[in-house]
């Protein structure tokens, strides 16, 4: 006790078995290399003792992101013609996004946010049920359930909550299922984001945490969102591993996402992954990023394209053929004439089934905004006839 009376924190602080835990590993000060950006194997420190993955699952990765990259690139110009109401491009975070989709098993579960509409076309839902939500409809276009991917959360970090609910519950049922939830750097100031690492933490939940730090929250950069270090330091105060990593070099991503999924799998608890990466396009469409930054930071940026240096390592190995290469080229166009075709039909969308399936019995409040809006719309139809 000090002599006013109050204890000594550590005389409270914790328990014996607390005291006793293994210390969390702590992020490296600089991330995590398995593929620098000229295409060349990183040795030495910069690995943190991960090794990179199989050729096998190199190129697998490759050919993901060729495939999303197309996808996203096709999205974008549908949506300045007017064919999807918003788009939040991910181009350039293709590393991030594809590893951790391959990094799960069918019994896992992805929460994205809105950012991540090519992890869910990754997972296997085709274009038009993965657009859906961004024409307008009120509902998702596929099953959450089939797909283990939760709907794409828009107001931010609730996914990740979400996610420890989801983890924990398949612990105590003694499922051997890992939740995955991607946040951006913007949605760690979030209180949810606080209360998922947490609780995440505390009940050793099987969840992994990927941050995509792209570097901005729509106009306002990661130095005004957070003084700390990086993001995966924030690990440490929660007792959980933390990992900073290259998020444009898929090998890392893969090498640090998977085995932190699979030592969720195995009891282990969960992880904050930092993926260091940028968001090459405007926010979505509607925002203009020459407000906020400068060219030479996006040049800087474009020339650390996660898929060129994957393509230099891959071509330079002799495990990337010219052959290979058409045949991935050839599906990625595939695709995209798939979502053009797909996005060309006028979608039958009705906004007042907004209102079904919300309560079983009628609620006045809902009653009310549902003739408001059916007044609106009666008076719309009425003007463009006249
Ligand atoms: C709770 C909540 N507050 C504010 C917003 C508005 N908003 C939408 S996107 C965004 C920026 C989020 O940035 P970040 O988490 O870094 O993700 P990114 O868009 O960069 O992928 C904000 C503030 C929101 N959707 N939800
Ligand atoms: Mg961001």
């Amino acid at each position: 006790m000090l002599a006013s009376g109050f204890p000594l924190l550590h005389d409270y602080r914790m328990s014996a078995s607390a005291a006793a835990r293994e210390e969390p590993v702590r992020p490296t000060a600089l991330p995590i290399s398995l593929i620098d950006s000229k295409g060349t194997a990183v040795t030495g420190k910069r690995n943190a003792g991960f090794a990179r993955p199989s050729d096998d699952v190199l190129l697998d990765l490759y050919r993901r992101m060729v495939v999303a990259r197309r996808f996203d690139v096709q999205v974008s110009a549908l949506t300045r013609q007017g064919r999807l109401a918003t788009y939040p491009s991910a181009l350039g975070q293709e590393a991030c996004e594809i590893s951790a989709v391959a990094s799960l098993q069918v019994q896992d579960w992805i929460f994205p946010t809105y950012r991540d509409t090519i992890a869910v076309l990754s997972r296997g839902v085709s274009p038009a049920e993965t657009l859906a939500l961004f024409r307008g409809d009120w509902h998702l276009g596929f099953d959450p359930g089939r797909y283990r991917i939760a709907p794409q959360a828009t107001p931010l970090a609730t996914q990740a909550l979400h996610a420890v609910g989801l983890a924990t519950a398949a612990k105590l049922k003694g499922d051997d299922t890992v939740a995955l939830t991607f946040l951006g750097d913007g949605s760690t100031s979030e209180g949810d984001a606080h209360e998922a690492f947490n609780f995440a933490a505390v009940w050793q939940a099987p969840v992994v945490f990927l941050v995509q730090n792209n570097q901005y929250a729509i106009s306002v950069p990661v130095a005004k969102q957070t003084h700390a270090r990086t993001f995966a330091d924030k690990a440490i105060g929660y007792g959980m591993p933390g990992y900073f990593v290259d998020g444009n070099d898929a090998a890392a991503m893969f090498a640090v996402i998977s085995s932190s999924v699979e030592r969720a799998r195995a009891g282990g608890g969960p992880t904050l992954i930092e993926g260091l990466t940028y968001r090459v396009e405007a926010h979505t469409n509607s925002d203009d990023p020459t407000r906020y930054r400068n060219k030479s930071e996006e040049a800087k940026w474009r020339a650390l394209d996660p898929l060129l240096r994957l393509e230099k390592y891959l071509t330079a190995a002799g495990i990337l053929t010219p052959a290979i290469a058409s045949d991935i080229s050839d599906e990625a166009e595939a695709l995209a004439t798939a979502t053009r075709e797909a996005m060309s039909e006028t979608p039958a969308v009705d906004p007042l089934e907004l209102f079904d399936h919300v309560y079983v019995n009628e609620r006045p409040a809902l009653l009310e905004q549902r003739a408001f809006l059916e007044r609106e719309l009666a008076a719309t139809e009425a003007g463009s006839r006249s």
